[in-house]
C-alpha cells in the first residue's frame, strides 16, 4: 500500500501562470508511518492512477523541505466506502496531518470529523468534501475556470455546434461534480448550439472508462465530441479513438496529463486538453497542511502561510486556497512537460 518518490524539478524552460515544470523519477526511502505531529497521511481518491502519482511526489517533495514524514496511503477503486478504513487509521495513529482527496462530498465526513476530533488537522485537496468536515480545501483552480476552458476547447475543435457527451470519474466525486454542472451552464449561456446528449461514468477506472466510450459512441452516432474531466478518462478515451474509425472526427478534450497524453496528441488523435500542475497541488497541500499542524493558521479566511517554491498563499472563503489557473497543452507545448 505504502509508496514513496522523491522528485527532482528540472530547470523552468517556459514558465506560465505559475506552472512549474517537473520530473518524476528515482526511488525510493521509507519515511515510516506512525503518530506525532510532524507525520502526515496522503489519501488519495484511489492509488494507481499516475495523476496522484504526481501529487503525492509533490507532497514528498514538500515533506522532505520541512522535515516531516508522509505516507501515501489508499483503496485500488474511486469509492468513498473504500477510503473510509485508512481515515479511521490515520487518526487511531494520532497522525497530526491527512489530506484527502474525496470521492464523495459527505460519504467519509464523518470519518473525518471524528478524526479532527481525535486532533488531526484534516485538509482536502483536488476533489473536497463539505466544508464543515475538514480545516482546509486546496483547490488547483475555480471550477468556473475549469468547466469554461474545457467548454471553450470542445467548442473550438467542433465548429461550435452538434452533439457532445461527458465522460466523468465516478458519480459521486465532487470536483467532476462541480465542473460539470459549470459546464453545462457555459455551455447553455455561450454555446447554444451544442447539445450535450449524455453523461457517463468511467469511475477512474481505465477499462470502464474505455468501454463507456465505446458504448458512448455506439449509442450517440452523431457525436462530435466527447469531454473528460478526468485524466484516467481522457487517456482511456484517446486510445479508444486511437485505434478507432472514429480518430479526427469525434474530438476528445478535458483534463489529461501531458505523460498520458503525448502520443494521442502527437498522432492526431487530441488537439488539445487542460490541467494544471498535480506536483504544485500536493506541495501545497504539505506546506498548508504543515501550517494547521504547526499551529501557525488556523485555517480562517485571510490567514497566509509560506509554500516554499510556490511562495504566499492566503486561505479564501470557506477554508478554500487557490493554486492558479489551468493550463492548455497541444503539439506545439507538450513537449515541454514531463509529469
Ligand atoms: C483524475 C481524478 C482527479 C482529477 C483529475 C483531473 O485523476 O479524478 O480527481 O482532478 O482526474
Amino acid at each position: 500500500m505504502f509508496r514513496s518518490r522523491r522528485v527532482a524539478t528540472l530547470a523552468a524552460v517556459t514558465l506560465v501562470a505559475g506552472l512549474s515544470l517537473t520530473a518524476c523519477g528515482g526511488d525510493d526511502g521509507d519515511s515510516g508511518s506512525g503518530g506525532g505531529d510532524s507525520s502526515i497521511t496522503m489519501l488519495p481518491k484511489n492509488l494507481g492512477n499516475p495523476y496522484f502519482d504526481t501529487s503525492t511526489a509533490g507532497a514528498e517533495k514538500a515533506a522532505e523541505e520541512l522535515d516531516a514524514e508522509v505516507e501515501e496511503v489508499g483503496p485500488d477503486t474511486a469509492s468513498p466506502e473504500a477510503q473510509v478504513p485508512f481515515i479511521n487509521t490515520a487518526a487511531q495513529q494520532g497522525v497530526g496531518g491527512l489530506i484527502v482527496s474525496a470521492n464523495d462530498p459527505e460519504a467519509i465526513c464523518d470519518a473525518l470529523t471524528e478524526a479532527m476530533d481525535a486532533g488531526v488537522s484534516v485538509v482536502t485537496f483536488d476533489s473536497d468534501t463539505n466544508p464543515e468536515c475538514r480545516d482546509l480545501f486546496i483547490n488547483q483552480a475555480t471550477a468556473e475556470g475549469i468547466a469554461k476552458v474545457q467548454v471553450d476547447l470542445i467548442a473550438e475543435q467542433i465548429g461550435g455546434s452538434g452533439e457532445v457527451a461527458v465522460l466523468s470519474a465516478a458519480a459521486n466525486a465532487t470536483n467532476q461534480n462541480a465542473w460539470i454542472e459549470m459546464m453545462e451552464a457555459e455551455l447553455e449561456t455561450s454555446y447554444p448550439d451544442i447539445e450535450l446528449v449524455d453523461i457517463v461514468y468511467g469511475d477512474d477506472d481505465d477499462q470502464k472508462s474505455f468501454d463507456q466510450t465505446a458504448a458512448l459512441l455506439q449509442a450517440h452516432p452523431d457525436l462530435k465530441g466527447i469531454i473528460s474531466p478526468t485524466t484516467v478518462g481522457i487517456a482511456a478515451a484517446a486510445r479508444y479513438l486511437s485505434d478507432s474509425e472514429h480518430k479526427g472526427k469525434v474530438a476528445l478534450t478535458g483534463l489529461g496529463t501531458p505523460n498520458q497524453m503525448r502520443e494521442y496528441v502527437e498522432n492526431g488523435t487530441v488537439e488539445a486538453f487542460a490541467l494544471w500542475n498535480p506536483e504544485d497541488l500536493g506541495y501545497l497541500a504539505m506546506y498548508a497542511t504543515k501550517a494547521l499542524v504547526d499551529g501557525d493558521i488556523e485555517g480562517e479566511e485571510g490567514d497566509t502561510f509560506e509554500a516554499g517554491d510556490l511562495g504566499e498563499y492566503t486561505v479564501g472563503a470557506d477554508g478554500e486556497v487557490l493554486l492558479g489557473d489551468p493550463y492548455v497543452f497541444n503539439k506545439d507545448n507538450i513537449g515541454d512537460f514531463d509529469f
